[in-house]
């Protein structure tokens, strides 16, 4: 990775205006990312714009340099675009920005990702894009401040389910402790990513582990929430779900965890797994037309989830 730490870095200090963007719908890992490269590259003097189609989520607003994120660009032209955790350029979600020339850094930890930059930071033995941005800030000799520190360890934090997932190594621990002596804060990260604060939030828990099955034969633990299940709950946060599909692979007895649930015209279906179940859920996910990693994938596709009488759900 050193040949291409070293190449970034050259196109990074040689460039005039740099434009960082990420897949659709922030998360902790890529969002995090993105802002502590914005913070550096502001501190330097560089001029930067960070873009995510969908702009922030509530949970990730505390973040520090979060209302610096824009939702599109206009008719601006960058000479370098970085890209995080996008496995492809479309992930990116905007047009104005897939048709721009300008040549691209690629940061990913996807295994799926395509190499589709100039120049290809992934490391799929990665928990988290923060913890190979934490990589190359080292690299580059580059200062830690609070804010960047705070950034990272959103990103590892939220990544690796508060250290609880089999991507948390020893270089993950030490990443994190060293970010904690820059001065972030794992219990006001966890604050905001990872409790549960609203009471619907909770009712739609309640629903979804209503609706849990583990299959006695397969092992194979499944939760579905339908549309009639939505309105039941009432209005929820977009983010409402997240983190369940880990709770029910939290059964030790079932070999993976998959969740689907209605969201409009689209279901969106998630898979987790541990190292020593031996299944791969990116294969699984991949029949539905998605993808991801060997222990954590998702798809989503066009359909609706109906139930019969027994309460069983299908897809349709
Ligand atoms: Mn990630």
């Amino acid at each position: 990775m050193h040949t291409e730490f070293l190449k970034a870095k050259n196109l990074i200090e040689s460039a005039g205006s740099i434009l960082l963007t990420m897949h659709e719908r922030m998360d902790g890992d890529d969002g995090g990312s993105i802002l502590a490269l914005l913070h550096h590259l502001e501190n330097s003097g560089k001029s930067t714009t960070a873009v995510i189609k969908y702009g922030v989520p509530e949970a990730l607003a505390f973040l520090p340099g979060s209302k610096k994120i824009r939702e599109d660009i206009s008719d601006e032209t960058y000479d370098l675009l970085i890209t995080f955790g996008c496995a492809g350029k479309e992930r990116v979600g905007l047009e104005k920005i897939t048709a721009l020339q300008a040549p691209v850094i690629n940061i990913d930890h996807h295994p799926d990702n395509t190499f589709f930059g100039q120049l290809n930071l992934v490391d799929k033995n990665k928990s988290s894009v923060a913890e190979l941005v934490y990589d190359f800030f080292n690299f580059c000799n580059w200062p830690i401040t609070q804010e960047i520190a705070t950034c990272l360890l959103t990103g590892i934090i939220t990544d690796t389910g508060c250290f609880m997932h089999a991507n948390t190594q020893s270089s993950t621990l030490k990443a994190a402790s060293e970010l904690t002596t820059k001065g972030a804060r794992v219990s006001r990260i966890t604050k905001h990513t990872a409790k549960i604060k609203k009471p619907e939030v909770l009712k739609a828990w309640s629903k979804a582990m209503e609706n849990s099955r583990l299959d006695p034969e397969s092992k194979i633990i499944t939760s579905a929430i339908t549309e009639d299940d939505l309105s039941e709950i009432g209005s929820l946060p977009k983010s409402a779900f997240e983190g369940f599909v880990e709770t029910l692979n939290s059964i030790p007895e079932a070999k993976f965890a998959m969740f689907i649930r209605q969201d409009g015209p689209v279901i969106k279906g998630s898979l987790r797994s541990d190292t020593h179940k031996n299944v791969d859920v990116s294969k699984i996910a991949k029949l539905f037309g998605g993808g991801g990693h060997k222990l954590a994938a998702g798809f989503s596709l066009q359909g609706k989830i109906t139930k019969d009488t027994k309460g069983q759900w299908k897809i349709k």
